[in-house]
């Protein structure tokens, strides 16, 4: 009766990363490329929405699809930007601002007000 037992089993292992390189496009967000009031942004950069005491301005709003809002408070009062339809809502404090994604709206028009003061309304539409 022989036994042969194999007590030890050696592997090695050789390990390469390859690394791909990552390419030189860096897209920088710039802060001052704000559309002018009430005219539609370029792609990629914000509508412009601010809110005072008591009323959004531009009341009509239009951002194409997939677009976003900036959203400042140039008020005393904190103020909000809600659209029911579409269960968007975003409150900014007095002397802030926000960045609103619009990502999951569909071409349309919205109404949005702010959820504080029922006066301050406004109609956005995607394109
Ligand atoms: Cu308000």
């Amino acid at each position: 009766m022989s036994r042969t037992r194999w007590a030890t089993v050696l592997g090695s292992l050789l390990v390469v990363l390859a690394l791909s390189a990552c390419s030189g496009g860096g897209e920088e967000a710039t802060d001052d490329a704000v559309a002018p009031t009430g005219e539609a942004p370029a792609a990629g950069a914000p509508a412009n929405l601010v809110a005072t005491d008591f009323a959004f301005s531009p009341t009509e709003l239009t951002v194409p699809a997939g677009g976003s809002l900036e959203f400042v408070n140039d008020g005393a009062a904190p103020h909000g930007f809600t659209i029911d339809e579409a269960d968007i809502a975003d409150e900014v404090d007095p002397g802030g601002q926000g960045l609103i994604a619009l990502v999951k709206l569909e071409p349309g028009s919205y109404d949005f007000h702010c959820q504080f003061h029922e006066s301050m309304t406004g109609t956005l539409t995607i394109t």
